[in-house]
C-alpha cells in the first residue's frame, strides 16, 4: 500500500474527483482517499510511478505533496 499527501481538497466531491482520477490510472487498485486527513492511499501492482500519480492529481486542481 501506497499513499501520498493532497493538498486542496475541501469536500466529498473534490475526494470522489481525486478518487476518480486515480482509478483510470492502469495499474492502481484498491483507491481509497481519506478527506480528513488529506491522503489517498492505493495498490500500486503497476509500479506507477510517483511522478505520474502527482500529475493526474494536479491535471484536477489539487495538490500533491511528498
Ligand atoms: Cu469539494
Amino acid at each position: 500500500m501506497e499513499t501520498i499527501k493532497i493538498n486542496g481538497m475541501k469536500c466529498p466531491h473534490c475526494s470522489s474527483s481525486v478518487t476518480k482520477s486515480l482509478d483510470a490510472i492502469e495499474g492502481l487498485n484498491d483507491i481509497n482517499v481519506d478527506l480528513d486527513n488529506n491522503e489517498a492511499s492505493f495498490t500500486n501492482s503497476g509500479n506507477v510511478d510517483r511522478q505520474t500519480i502527482k500529475d493526474a492529481i494536479s491535471k484536477i486542481g489539487f495538490e500533491p505533496a511528498e
